[in-house]
């Protein structure tokens, strides 16, 4: 017998951050899920198919039942509500423990877009990074996203707004991404948040397994998705080993135990990337 049609669907594509989040939450939660790939590197999320799914052009997305939920943290909310056997994800927000998964989410929420295309700009500002382009290629890929947008625009008048309004960040991205001292404030406000985070995995009791108790919460995915990037990009030996922050060095090797971010590495391998 076949097996049923999964209650949700997520759009995402293999390198996406911020569809780790929503995977990591569904994997968390042991809910089956249909899987729609939205390929960055072709640029899928311009599709008008997309862009009228979510107008942002961004992924990831949740569906659920014809409902559209875009954001990776509302997406995480969304799940955690809808599906409020096991795991609670996001504690009651007048608790203490409430308040505080919402204090590291925030903190969490760290300007990841310039470290990592900033990086891949500047690789000299990581021990452990290999560049995988040249920065020449680098804005050539942006330029043809530029283009293809004003391409779009004209060819989609109904969402030529949508279109357009996606080209200032781009633009952006070029222009701080390459600049070396607006990436290494973001890579000094980065140690700043470890440090923090550092400090409450060392003041937690012995049963305190993650972040914030001994049960995970979203404010772990949040930390979950980070290390891995920080470790992707080649900084894990300067922000976390056992000399530099030992104790997120050592919550950094729990996390390598945990089904629901092993599961990540499944994605990454499915669909051909190192993310
Ligand atoms: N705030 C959004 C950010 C989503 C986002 O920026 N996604 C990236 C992939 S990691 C994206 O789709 N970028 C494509 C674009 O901006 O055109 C979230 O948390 O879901």
């Amino acid at each position: 017998m076949a097996a049923p049609t999964p209650r949700f669907t997520l759009y995402m594509s293999g390198t996406s951050y911020f569809a780790q989040k929503a995977l990591m939450a569904l994997f968390v939660k042991n809910e089956p899920f249909a899987e729609k790939l939205v390929d960055q590197n072709v640029n899928d999320n311009y599709e008008s198919w997309y862009m009228k799914l979510n107008p942002l052009g961004k992924v990831p997305v949740l569906e659920d039942r014809g409902k559209i939920i875009p954001e990776s943290d509302d997406i995480i909310d969304y799940l955690d509500k809808e599906l409020p056997q096991g795991l609670r994800l996001v504690p009651e927000p007048s608790t203490d423990l409430g308040r505080e998964v919402a204090h590291f989410r925030k903190l969490l929420n760290v300007n990841v877009v310039i470290i990592i295309f900033g990086l891949a700009y500047n690789p000299h500002l990581s021990p452990d990074y290999t560049a995988a382009k040249t920065r020449k290629e680098l804005d050539e890929i942006i330029d043809g996203k530029i283009a293809k947008l004003e391409r779009y625009a004209s060819e989609n008048p109904n969402l030529r707004d949508a279109y357009l309004a996606k080209i200032p960040p781009l633009q952006q991205r070029k222009e701080l991404c390459s600049n070396p001292e607006v990436v290494q404030r973001a890579l000094d406000d980065l140690q700043t948040t470890l440090d923090e985070v550092e400090a409450k995995v060392i003041k937690g009791s012995p049963g305190e397994t993650w972040l914030l108790s001994s049960d995970l919460t979203a404010a772990d995915i949040s930390l979950a998705v980070l290390l891995r990037r920080v470790s992707l990009s080649g900084l894990a030996s300067l922000y976390f080993s056992p000399t530099q922050r030992p104790a997120l060095h050592k919550y950094w090797l729990r996390l390598q135990t945990l089904p629901a971010y092993c599961r990540l590495s499944d994605i990454a391998v499915k669909y051909g990337v190192k993310a």
